[in-house]
């Protein structure tokens, strides 16, 4: 059976009801973790606003402001996690940015500056999330990250970002390698595209999802439930086995070679 009773698992990435993140939120609280939840913090504080009325419903016992961009922000984020749940158990990583102007176009004309916001915000702070994480999980751990298919194969537009998933992916395998000797797996998710606050802003995006629903074998996109679902056992014991893995939630798409 799936069960996260007694287990704290810290999401990251929730934005709106929308959110790949909030579905897994969602889904790591029915199955009974604890939740804690962080927001990327504005200066008028609307984002925490609609993100705290959002996760009211799993009663985060923890909900704090994380920019990855600042270490004192993880740092004061971590200190809450020791203070008020003493260990961690699971880490959702759910954070991507890329400039928009590095989203379109060549990617031959990729700022410097583009090209480090992106890998900071979207692959390096899975590291220093790690790095935060792995002292509070004394008694093992699950972290999760989600991922895409233009981190391996060229999908037009993805541009920067696949760059950045790509050595997202890398990572996942040099942590599971290390941190697997404190029982700490690291696993990716490759979900297929679903219309998100970050993918909506996308141009495009509807057309890719159309051409999805013709040609990747389930005949469909995949739900934040269904990418929830597989977060849900990447945390559980049911997958004591696996780490250092991308798990693709995509129905189907990828075993494509003529799509
Ligand atoms: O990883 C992503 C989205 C990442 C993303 C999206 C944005 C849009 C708005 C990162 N940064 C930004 N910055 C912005 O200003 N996806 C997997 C969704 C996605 O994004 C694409 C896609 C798909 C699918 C971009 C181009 C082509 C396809």
């Amino acid at each position: 059976m799936l069960d996260l009773t007694g287990k704290n698992a810290l999401v990251t990435g929730i934005a709106n009801n929308r959110s790949i993140a909030w579905g897994i939120a969602q889904q790591l609280h029915k199955a009974g973790a604890t939740i804690g939840v962080t927001y990327l913090p504005d200066d008028k504080g609307r984002f925490e606003k609609k993100v705290a009325e959002l996760v009211e419903p799993l009663q985060p016992s923890i909900f704090v402001p994380c920019n990855v961009q600042d270490d004192a922000q993880i740092q004061t984020a971590f200190e809450t996690i020791q203070a008020k749940w003493g260990r961690l158990d699971i880490l959702i990583h759910c954070l991507a940015f890329a400039n928009k102007e590095d989203l379109s176009g060549n990617f031959v004309d990729t700022s410097r500056q583009g090209f480090t916001t992106a890998l900071d915000v979207s692959t390096y702070s899975l590291v220093k999330l790690c790095g935060a994480a792995k002292p509070l999980m004394t008694e093992g751990g699950s972290v999760v990250t989600l991922t895409y298919l233009g981190g391996v194969r060229v999908i037009p537009n993805y541009n920067l970002m696949g760059i950045a998933k790509a050595g997202l992916e890398m990572s996942v395998r040099y942590l599971a390698a290390e941190l697997g000797p404190q029982n700490i797996r690291v696993n990716a998710i490759s979900a297929g595209p679903i219309r998100t606050l970050a993918s909506s802003a996308v141009g495009g995006i509807l057309d890719m999802i159309h051409h999805l629903e013709e040609v990747a074998p389930l005949r469909r996109t995949v739900t934040q439930t269904e990418v929830g679902n597989t977060a849900a056992f990447l945390c559980s014991d049911l997958s004591s086995g696996i780490t250092g893995q991308i798990i693709y939630v995509d129905a189907g798409y990828e075993i494509l070679g003529m799509a």
